[in-house]
């Protein structure tokens, strides 16, 4: 593995997921403090002075600290050599049509229509219930699903031929909506079964969902590099 230094906040989520999956699809070594969104660590002065968001994934490389999953992947994919299989955009065309499909995927489908449902569902005791808003983000995602079904190309990437953010991005998309137990169109599942089957997700999704109780010794230590403090890394 390449030395880095980088570290990641964050656990438990798809969103989380994406990160992790990304950093083992570029083989870089990465500490990992196992934040857990809503166990009460993203709201501890020490984490809102990395995010005052109170949001993971939280990714630091040196100095740079970067939050928002689609933003974090992309960065890791341009700030690193990629190996020879990953898709990173070249040119400003190239890029706009990386965006189109990333802003696309976390405004459409991550924002608009799964995290409403999780809003009204999961989270009901917070947001309140609402049928209407879920039936109605359902319907929204399909019919955005089924308009991008056919632009998934034949060797079943979006970009290039090549494995991009926006994979990660719509295969973990598609991860929340199997939670939901959406039925999927028979070309989506076949998408996603090819990028699930991928070992960096599998040893990622591993990684971003192992049970919290599992991780030894979940205590505060200062991360004496940066004057931040954290829960303790994770193996
Ligand atoms: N748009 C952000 C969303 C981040 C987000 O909402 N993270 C959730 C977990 S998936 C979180 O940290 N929630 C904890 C909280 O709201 O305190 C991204 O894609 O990174």
């Amino acid at each position: 593995m390449e030395e880095t230094d980088l570290t990641l906040w964050g656990m438990g989520t798809v969103r989380n997921l994406r990160v992790h999956w990304m950093l083992m699809e570029m083989g870089l070594d990465y500490t990992f403090f196992p934040v857990h969104p809503r166990s009460g660590e993203t709201y501890t002065e020490e984490f809102l002075r990395i995010n005052p968001r109170h949001k993971v994934p939280v990714l630091r490389h040196r100095d740079v600290v970067v939050t928002e999953s689609a933003a974090i992947i992309e960065y890791v994919s341009e700030a690193f050599e990629p190996p020879p299989g990953i898709y990173v955009a070249q040119t400003a065309q190239e890029r706009a049509k990386l965006n189109e499909w990333c802003f696309f995927i976390m405004t459409e489908f991550d924002a608009h229509t799964l995290y409403v449902i999780r809003r009204h569902t999961t989270f009901s005791s917070l947001y309140g219930e609402s049928p209407t808003a879920c039936k109605a983000a359902k319907e929204y995602f399909m019919d955005q699903l089924n308009a991008i079904a056919p632009r998934i190309g034949d060797d079943g990437f979006l970009l290039g031929g090549k494995f991009s953010c926006a994979d990660i991005l719509l295969t973990t998309c598609i991860d929340w909506a199997i939670e939901y137990a959406f039925e999927l169109p028979a070309s989506v599942m076949a998408y996603y079964e090819k990028h699930s089957s991928r070992p960096a997700y599998k040893n990622a999704f591993n990684k971003t969902f192992m049970d919290p109780a599992s991780i030894p010794d979940l205590m505060r230590l200062p991360d004496a590099a940066h004057g931040l403090c954290s829960t303790k890394p994770a193996v």
